[in-house]
């Protein structure tokens, strides 16, 4: 397995006097090869993707920022967490960098750790479940919960950030394992009629922002749960283009509706505590476009909640 090439650098606050409870993330991390705790930071350093989907490219800067960004949150429950650095991508090398970064996150999950990918483009999605799909057994069912606005089930010869999931369905049916898709978010002014279509032949779940909203959180939860019953392992991908631009604008699509980060998050927590969740990551953070950090913040908030979650009893 090849390393990660890029090693971060974690400082910030330092609130000592306040006691040992005045932790923050860059107290907890350890840079390392090889992990060793519950949870494992790995970024994706890559402008590939969304370049070769004709977005705003910016992302390959997205694991710096929200590195810096998760340096200086508190922590609650974490004790420790890996950084195993960044796999990049030279130029428009993106399989290769899909290859390193699954080769990477498959040596996490089959250490027991459960890796956060910090994007980069969402190319990282399909790297992710193909990191996942090596460490468990073929036998296996493998859900995979996507929060966003885009199906990103583009046809196509050439992977792009718009092609991951076609691709991890694609690579499950070859392999004659069990996979499903649900995407929450999904807009109906952001997805062409083809791509609902392609949606529907594959057998994918979607809920579409406009009912992606907090009165409706039994539905929602329940449609979780129910992705969750049916497999073995999770696999959770945030796209910070499913937030509302003003909440994400740090991002290559902005959404023009979006769906409330409070819900998200409560809907991650669902994810989080089923005990089956073995790999997630935040996509698309192109620090080029944010605004006071905003995107950054929300994305290392994320990353915060759920390594929260998996060192509650149960997660
Ligand atoms: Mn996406």
């Amino acid at each position: 397995m090849r390393r990660p090439t890029v090693r971060a650098d974690w400082h910030g606050r330092d609130d000592a006097a306040d006691g040992a409870g005045a932790r923050r993330w860059h107290q907890v991390v350890r840079t390392c090869d090889t992990p060793g705790s519950p949870v494992a930071l790995l970024g994706l350093a890559c402008d590939a993707g969304v370049a070769r989907n004709k977005g705003r490219v910016g992302a390959a800067a997205g694991p710096g920022a929200l590195r810096k960004a998760l340096a200086n949150v508190p922590v609650h429950g974490v004790t420790r967490a890996d950084d195993l650095g960044d796999v990049t991508c030279a130029g428009d090398a993106l399989e290769e960098a899909q290859a390193e970064f699954a080769g990477v996150v498959s040596a996490a999950v089959a250490a027991g750790s459960v890796p956060l990918g910090l994007g980069g483009g969402h190319e990282i999605a399909y790297a992710s479940y193909l990191g996942l799909a090596r460490a468990v057994p073929a036998g296996d069912a493998i859900g995979i919960l996507n929060f966003d606005a885009h199906f990103d089930l583009r046809a196509g010869e050439r992977a792009s950030s718009g092609t991951p999931f076609r691709q991890a369905l694609e690579h499950a049916a070859a392999a004659g394992r069990r996979a499903e898709y649900l995407c929450i978010g999904v807009s109906r002014y952001a997805n062409t009629t083809a791509l609902f279509e392609r949606a529907r032949a594959l057998g994918v779940r979607w809920v579409p922002d406009e009912e992606a909203r907090a009165d409706r959180f039994g539905a929602l939860r329940d449609e979780v749960a129910g992705l969750l019953s049916r497999v073995d392992h999770l696999y959770l991908t945030v796209c910070l283009d499913v937030f509302p631009a003003a909440a994400a604008p740090g991002v290559s699509a902005p959404a023009a509706l979006g769906v409330e980060p409070a819900l998200v998050e409560r809907l991650v927590d669902v994810a989080v505590g089923s005990g089956k969740l073995r790999v997630a990551d935040v996509a698309e953070l192109n620090p080029k476009f944010d605004i006071d950090s905003r995107t950054a913040r929300l994305a290392a908030r994320l990353i915060a909640r759920v390594a929260e979650g998996l060192a509650q009893p149960g997660g």
